[in-house]
């Protein structure tokens, strides 16, 4: 029987079909799923933090306003997230338990401290347009929720992408001060933005397994390439430099060629030794903590009108 049900799996994924929440699938690819979409998830709710810390000193009212709503945003990716996995068979409070626990991670790059306003800027002109070109293939993932949910995600982060462009280029434009402090922000945020993309092809462990199941659409080096190729021509534009003295445009490859990334800096931070993971994770317990009276409300709220079918 199991043959059968795996039959039609392979053909519904080899002819492109969306695998939906009932459909019968194997437990490797709910597994891996679950795995991806919640350490997005985690990303997602775990990123509200660096850019938070410049909400009460954005330098003007209008700066404050749409720093607020991209930081809310974030949190609504973070539901949709939970949601999806929640498909898959797991409930919302097993994956934050594994996230405060320490046993499911979040992106490397939320384990870097937010110094000044232009890092504001940088994030979301790198770090969202990382996400954004890592994300856009996740629209044609296989299972359907997941890639529903990054459609309306992917459309939020352009906008994110645009804020942080837009903020970077008011500072890089400024005065002296405003210039260089945008160039430290840039400087400091480019590396560990392309260890986002994930370790190199050959040391990823699910790359293989997540691309023939269609979860995964490129590789991690393909995308981190594709995100170099689009941000250079940008950060001429902004009349900023990236701080990579082997960058340099490849006739041959028709692609710019980049320097070598330091990967112990990265499995470093995957294993909690970033600048920011200490401080990341006890916030985020202590939030959660801090919102168990609203968690134990709303459960008593639903106990008393179970019965009457009102809420
Ligand atoms: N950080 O075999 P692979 C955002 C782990 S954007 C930490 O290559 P895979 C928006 C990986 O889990 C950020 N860990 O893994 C925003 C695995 O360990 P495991 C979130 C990483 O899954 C902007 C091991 O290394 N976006 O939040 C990282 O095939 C601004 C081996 O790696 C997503 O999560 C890393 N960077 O490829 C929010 C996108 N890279 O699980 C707020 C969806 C790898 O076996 C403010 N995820 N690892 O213990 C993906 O596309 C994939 O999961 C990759 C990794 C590409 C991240």
């Amino acid at each position: 029987e199991t043959a059968a049900h795996e039959a039609v799996f392979d053909a519904a994924v080899a002819a492109d079909e969306r695998i939906e929440p009932r459909d019968w699938m194997p437990e490797g690819y709910r597994a891996s799923l679950v795995r991806q979409i919640a350490q997005h998830a985690h990303s997602e709710i775990i990123g509200m933090q660096p850019e938070a810390n410049w909400i009460t000193r954005a330098p003007s009212l209008r700066r404050k306003a749409i720093l607020m709503a991209k930081v809310q945003d974030e949190a609504g990716h973070g539901l949709y997230l939970y949601s999806a996995a929640e498909t898959l068979g797991t409930s919302r409070d097993e994956l934050l338990d594994k996230l405060h626990s320490g046993r499911q991670k979040y992106s490397s790059i939320f384990n870097y401290p937010t110094l000044t306003w232009a890092d504001v800027g940088a994030i979301g002109w790198l770090v969202d347009g990382a996400a954004i070109t890592n994300q856009v293939p996740l629209c044609r993932c296989s299972y359907g929720p997941y890639a529903r949910a990054m459609v309306r995600v992917c459309k939020e982060e352009s906008f994110h992408q645009r804020q942080g462009y837009e903020a970077l280029l008011a500072l890089s434009r400024g005065t002296e001060a405003q210039h260089a402090m945008a160039q430290d922000a840039v400087d400091r945020w480019w590396w560990p933005s392309l260890m986002m993309f994930g370790p190199p092809d050959d040391e990823s462990t699910h790359t293989a397994q997540a691309m023939a199941w269609k979860i995964k659409r490129h590789t991690n080096d393909e995308l981190r390439q594709r995100f170099v190729d689009i941000a250079v021509p940008q950060a001429e534009a902004l009349g900023l430099t990236l701080p990579d003295p082997d960058l340099r445009w490849n006739e041959e490859r028709g692609h710019y060629d980049f320097g070598a990334i330091d990967w112990t800096e990265f499995w470093d931070v995957l294993k909690g030794n970033g600048p920011c993971n200490d401080q990341r994770l006890s916030r985020r317990r202590q939030a959660h903590e801090d919102g168990a009276w609203v968690r134990e409300a709303a459960a008593a709220h639903a106990e008393k009108h179970k019965d009457t079918g009102k809420h």
